[in-house]
This record gives structure tokens, sequence and C-alpha cells, in this order.
């Protein structure tokens, strides 16, 4: 059987993706990768979350590759990459709306100190405790592209004073723009709650170590909901320990599922999610793809097209 929709995972199970693409277009011949009876010259369209590296260019028909995610690090991280196909990513309103309100979520429990309140609620404690007014509390989101913006733009009604960092120059409604490296430090310096929603690339690796968090005032704190590897967790551990940070919100970890042994786990000031923030939902990806393939097979162009040059 040859077939132009290859679905190419190591994490997901292709059964609810091919089940939710077949509804929306039954006729759609779809293979899963790496099947023996795939043939690498019928493969139009490739539908993929992490894929091995290496494997996308032994398909020398390739129209286009589909991120089943809106972070493509893992696909534009292979040296192999094909990089005259386009790669469209996953830009929804379900997932968009999900992280907003993972963001808010964690903004608020940071702010109002709830981590605190449960560590009490365990000692049986009746203690109330004092925290700013949203007016006073300054929120950053490093990363204001299509998350971030929608994240800030739901925190400005709550009153709290908004920041966003990014490559270029923005201007969202109630948000103070930054950007680039020399502006970093002075977007820092006022941000009590940072919230990273980056990229990951090769310029925003490990981004969230001692020397950039130590720029931030004593007592922020961290929610990361973007990539693991932005953060690096010894430099993150020892925030928390010294004081300077006074509490993260973790999403995402450098090994994912994080494993037992890590210290994350049991720290008292970190709140843990596993990589659970912004899922993608099936049915929101499979339209967006059979609605690509029609019009590409009409002799359109894909759209959520991922600028290859800088790596997002
Ligand atoms: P976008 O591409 O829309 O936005 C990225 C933003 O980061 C842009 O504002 C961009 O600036 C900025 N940026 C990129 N590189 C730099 C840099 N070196 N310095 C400063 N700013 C930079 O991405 P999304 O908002 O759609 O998604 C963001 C990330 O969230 C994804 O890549 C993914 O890793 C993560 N994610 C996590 C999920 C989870 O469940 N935990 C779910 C979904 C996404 P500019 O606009 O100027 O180019
Ligand atoms: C994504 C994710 O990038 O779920 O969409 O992490």
């Amino acid at each position: 059987m040859t077939a132009p929709v290859l679905f190419l995972s190591t994490v997901f199970k292709p059964d609810i993706w091919l089940s939710s693409l077949k509804s929306l277009s039954p006729g759609l011949a779809i293979q899963v990768w790496p099947d023996a009876d795939v043939t690498p010259e019928a493969v139009r369209y490739a539908v993929v979350w992490r894929p091995p590296h290496g494997v996308l260019r032994t398909f020398p028909n390739l129209a286009c590759v589909f991120s089943l995610g809106a972070g493509v690090d893992a696909i534009v991280s292979d040296p192999d990459y094909p990089r005259h196909v386009p790669l469209s990513r996953m830009i929804d309103p379900t997932l968009t709306q999900a992280m907003t309100e993972y963001v808010v979520l964690h903004v608020l429990y940071n702010h109002r100190r709830q981590r605190d309140f449960e560590a009490l609620q365990r000692l049986r404690k009746w203690r109330a405790l004092n925290a700013p007014r949203a007016e006073q509390v300054r929120v950053g989101i490093m990363g204001l592209g299509v998350l971030g913006t929608d994240a800030a733009q739901k925190l400005v009604p709550l009153g709290y004073q908004l920041s966003g960092w990014s490559m270029t120059r923005k201007h969202v409604p109630g948000v103070r723009s930054f950007c680039g490296q020399p502006e970093l430090p002075a977007f820092l310096a006022q941000t009590d709650i940072l919230v990273c929603l980056l990229p990951l690339t090769p310029e925003t690796q490990g981004i969230l170590n001692r020397s950039v968090l130590s720029q931030l005032p004593k007592g922020a704190s961290l929610i990361n909901a973007a990539r693991g590897a932005h953060m690096v967790p010894e430099d993150v551990l020892a925030l928390l320990d010294e004081g300077l940070l006074s509490g993260a919100t973790l999403d995402v970890f450098p090994e994912e599922p994080l494993p037992p042994e890590s210290q994350f786990w049991t720290h008292p000031k970190v709140t843990l999610t596993p990589h659970a923030a912004a899922a993608t939902d099936p049915r929101a990806i499979s339209r967006h793809i059979v609605e690509t393939i029609a019009a590409m097979e009409r002799g359109g162009a894909p759209g959520n097209l991922v600028d290859l040059s800088k790596g997002y």
C-alpha cells in the first residue's frame, strides 16, 4: 500500500490522531512510521511529533511537514531536516486558551501565595498571609508571540502591570514591550513574576540560568511553561534555596518524564505539572491538516509556517 500521509512520532500513539484525521477526511490514506510497507517516494505529507533525526530526509517528495505541537524545537534541531520543505506548526485557539488558563492560574497562585497557604494547611495553622494588590505586581512574559500575547491580554484586566520580552518590538495595549538582548536587563529588573513562553532555540537554551534570574528583584517567582531546556535546573534550585526566587511553577523539564529522584518533586517552593499546560486537541489539529492538504492539492500554500532561519 502507498499513502501520501505519514504519521511519525516517537511519543504519541497513532490511534487517536488517525481516527481524528479519518473522521474529517475518510478517504485520506495514512501510514504510520516505521511500518515496513511505507514507500518513501509516495509520502507527500508528514504529521510529526518528536520525529527521530534523519528520518524526514528519507522522503524525497515531501510537500509539507505538520507539527502536532506549537513548539518545533525537536523538528528543527534535526540537522538533516529537508529545509526546502515547509513546516506548519500548531496555532489553535483551544491550545492558546489552555495555555492562558495555565498562566493566569499560576500567576494568581504565586501572587496570592497559595503555595504558602497549602504549607500552612498541612500544619493545621490558621494564619492569614499578606499579598500585594494586583496593581502592585509586575508580570513579565518572555516570548510575546501567539501564546504570550494572549496570556498578557487576559492578565491586563486583572490589574497586573504587564510587560513582554521578544525579538522585535510589540504594540499590545497595556503591555510594555522590551526586545532583544540589550533590553533584557531592564525587563528583568522590573519583573516580579517571570513567565517563560519562549520557543527553544540555540539563543534561548539555558536562558533561565543564575546570571539571568539574578537580575530579577529578590523574591520574584518563575513560571516556565515553554521547554525544560530553557532552564538550568541546578541554578533554579539554588536560587530557590537562597531566596532570590520565592517560588517556581514548572510544567516542563530537561528530562521528561521527570525522574523520580529529581529534587523538583519535593522542593517546598516548587509546584509542578507533567508537561500538561496546553495539550494539542486532536480534532483541531486534524482540521488544520486536512484543510491544508486539500488546499495544497489545489495548488495553495500551507499556513502557520515556521521560519526555519529563525527556528520558530
Ligand atoms: P511564537 O513563535 O508565536 O512566539 C515566540 C515568541 O518568542 C515571539 O514573541 C518571539 O519574538 C520570541 N522570541 C523568540 N526567540 C527570542 C529571543 N532569542 N529573544 C527574545 N524573544 C524571542 O510561539 P508560541 O507563543 O506559539 O509558543 C511558545 C512556546 O511555548 C513554544 O515554542 C513551545 O515551546 C511552548 N509550548 C508549551 C506547551 C506546554 O504544554 N507546556 C504547549 C504549547 C507551546 P518575535 O515575535 O519578535 O519573533
Ligand atoms: C507544544 C507542546 O509545543 O505541547 O505544543 O509542548
